[in-house]
């Protein structure tokens, strides 16, 4: 409904067609600028779909399985996101921007920026940098988006109306492309469509929780990284959503803070079907209509719930 697609103060409309939060704008020209080294690692998405799982899951196998996370505080400071790095130290929209360029090699980072924004070097393919993509149906992604988004609270930034918004309204705003990072589809299929590029590596969600183990080993593969059965079955374990929810360094507990009473934390359920507790049947058969609308004929399927069987 028209009413509900009200630009948020704290919102902003960049590129013409990608929303993004008024903290980011500053990032946009360093991301597009970016000089690629080939080690660079850049674990991309659209919100919600797996990333903090992934950059663990990184992190532990560029690190020769350290399941202490020795020494790192949060995963912003080892692993930041290119567009608000400063997020764990200091996330007001005015803070002097952080130059990430100088990050120490391998230099790990973690965007929700789509593909047309991020720099020549990858666009053109001039770089080994490598590259995983996570994604997520979006029946999933979109509640965990609404529990994410309109929990954060931070005073003087955050428009006061938007914490209040119900999931259909956050619904509503995810069919205009009007969530931060814009269209989910777009995201999905700009990264989809390039899949078979050697510096990219498309993973799903659901296929991660249905076969963690595999995946470990894949990305692992992925970034050259020879590791035996035993380092795999190590990192499955540290980053399952057990183990990553109880850990200070990868649960993002430094958030409580800028949270609004009662939200849910960020690792939250970490199931596939969750929307079914959200979704009223108008709005599950709208979201079954757009998926194949726009995914239709793009080969691009996800899992929108999993058996116990399909469990590996
Ligand atoms: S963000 O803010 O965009 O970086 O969020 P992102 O990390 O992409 O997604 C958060 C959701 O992923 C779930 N999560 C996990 N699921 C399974 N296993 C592991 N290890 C894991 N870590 C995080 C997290 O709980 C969020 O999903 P929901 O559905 O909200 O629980």
């Amino acid at each position: 409904m028209a009413e509900d697609l009200w630009m948020p103060s704290h919102h902003v409309m960049y590129d013409k067609e990608c929303v993004l939060e008024g903290a980011m704008v500053k990032y946009m020209s360093q991301i597009r600028n970016w000089s690629c080294k080939d080690d660079d690692v850049f674990v991309c998405t659209y919100p919600k779909c797996g990333t903090t799982w992934v950059q663990a899951i990184v992190w532990q196998i560029m690190h020769n399985v350290d399941t202490n996370w020795s020494g790192i505080k949060t995963m912003d400071s080892v692993f930041p996101m290119m567009e608000w790095p400063e997020m764990d130290v200091n996330p007001s929209e005015d803070a002097a921007p952080v130059d990430l360029s100088v990050r120490p090699s391998p230099r790990l980072m973690k965007t929700h920026m789509p593909f047309r924004l991020l720099c020549d070097d990858v666009q053109n393919q001039k770089t080994k940098a490598r590259i995983i993509y996570v994604t997520r149906n979006p029946k999933d992604a979109v509640v965990s988006y609404y529990y994410f988004d309109t929990g954060f609270y931070l005073e003087g930034v955050t428009d006061p109306r938007y914490p209040a918004l119900t999931f259909s309204q956050f619904l509503e705003r995810f069919f205009n492309d009007l969530c931060i990072c814009g269209s989910y589809w777009t995201h999905n299929l700009e990264f989809w469509e390039r899949r078979h590029w050697e510096n990219i590596l498309f993973l799903k969600y659901e296929d991660m929780m249905k076969d963690p183990w595999t995946h470990v080993k894949k990305i692992a593969e992925f970034l050259g990284k020879d590791l035996t059965d035993q380092q795999v079955s190590s990192i499955t374990e540290t980053t399952s959503f057990k183990n990553m929810k109880s850990n200070k360094t990868v649960n993002y507990e430094y958030f409580t803070e800028m949270r609004t009473e009662g939200a849910t934390p960020f690792m939250r359920k970490g199931k596939v079907g969750d929307w079914k507790n959200h979704f009223t049947v108008a709005e599950s058969e709208r979201m079954d209509k757009e998926y194949k609308k726009k995914f239709g004929g793009t080969g691009l399927t996800h899992d929108f719930e999993l058996k116990p069987e399909d469990y590996k």
